[in-house]
């Protein structure tokens, strides 16, 4: 396995030295934002990292290696490219087999996190059960490798271009957690809250670190989702981005969008629809979750 891992120096010292490491995702950088926005966030986020006294670990697919930690000009590159795959788990032997250039969703973040040994996860949203799924059968396979990956995911909920009662229904059955960093709701990503209660909320990253370790020293397989709202001042009016959120869905059912190019889209017209305001708020959000994914990844590295 290790001859697939190609770690960059940064990563490689932190590991040695025993320092937290936080892994980041690519296909936010391919897939979810407009360049050059996409690379700027890219850049801010790892030093957000930096500052709270952990490394970050970009993940993406290249030259046949999975690469655990970018240089700024392959960051540039992920971002500046349109021959790059996004890479979901059944993707990963195909694209490190035929040596393409593959940005990781959080499903094969997870999955390469945790072949580097890493735990902590920060992210802006994760996949879930898209609306309609219960007859379309969308589920994204981030909730799978939830179920089985030991990793955590900090993210600001899920968008609610998904069904987030469903998704709910459907982590709870694959029994992973889902946290509330100082909320006892799901946030729905571009605003704090949403109708669904979550299983626990924590008001300290301590809690946090400390359930991590509990479940995994108890043996329990999987990640957990930690929900981290949307800052007050960056979040959107709930009324407004639900009428777009509504509007981009019709449009993907009438341009006939699925599989793995419907979160692409649907996070690309609600930008234009929004004027960019959502992307703003999606910048906004993943670095708040930087901080406390950071903060939790220390106090978890403490305890180990
Ligand atoms: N949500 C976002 N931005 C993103 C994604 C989700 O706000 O970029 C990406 C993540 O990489 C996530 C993937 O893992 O979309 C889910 O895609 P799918 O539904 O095809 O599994
Ligand atoms: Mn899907």
């Amino acid at each position: 396995m290790e001859q697939y891992l190609d770690f960059s120096k940064e990563v490689q010292d932190a590991k040695a030295a025993g320092k937290p490491v936080v892994a980041l995702e690519s296909t936010i950088i391919s897939h979810g934002m407009p360049y050059p926005q996409n690379v700027k966030m890219a850049r801010e986020v790892e030093q957000i990292v930096r500052d709270e006294g952990a490394v970050p670990a970009t993940i993406a697919i290249m030259d046949g290696n999975i690469k655990i930690g970018l240089s700024d000009e392959e960051l540039e590159m992920f971002g500046n490219s349109d021959d790059v795959a996004k890479v979901s788990r059944r993707d990963l032997a195909h694209v490190v087999a035929v040596k393409t250039l593959g940005a990781t969703t959080v499903a094969t973040t997870m999955i390469c996190a945790e072949l580097a040994d890493i735990e902590m996860f920060v992210t802006g949203g994760i996949g879930g059960v898209h609306r309609g799924g219960e007859t379309t059968m969308d589920i994204s396979a981030d909730l799978e490798e939830l179920a089985k990956t030991n990793v955590a995911v900090v993210c600001a909920g899920a968008k609610s271009i998904l069904d987030l009662g469903l998704t709910m229904e459907y982590l709870e059955t694959k029994g992973v957690p889902v946290i509330g960093y100082e909320t006892d709701r799901l946030p729905a990503f571009y605003t704090r809250t949403s109708e669904f209660e979550l299983n626990f909320r924590a008001d300290s990253v301590e809690v946090i670190a400390d359930t991590l370790k509990a479940k995994w020293d108890l043996g329990l397989q999987g990640g957990a989702v930690i929900a981290n709202p949307i800052p007050e001042k960056d979040a959107m009016d709930e009324a407004y981005i639900d009428e777009i959120i509504g509007q981009a869905i019709r449009e993907a059912k009438a341009d006939h969008i699925s599989g793995k190019d419907s979160t692409p889209y649907l996070l690309g017209r609600i930008k234009e629809l929004t004027d960019g305001k959502s992307l703003d708020a999606n910048i906004a959000l993943v670095k708040h979750n930087a901080h406390i994914g950071s903060r939790i990844a220390v106090s978890l590295n403490g305890k180990r």
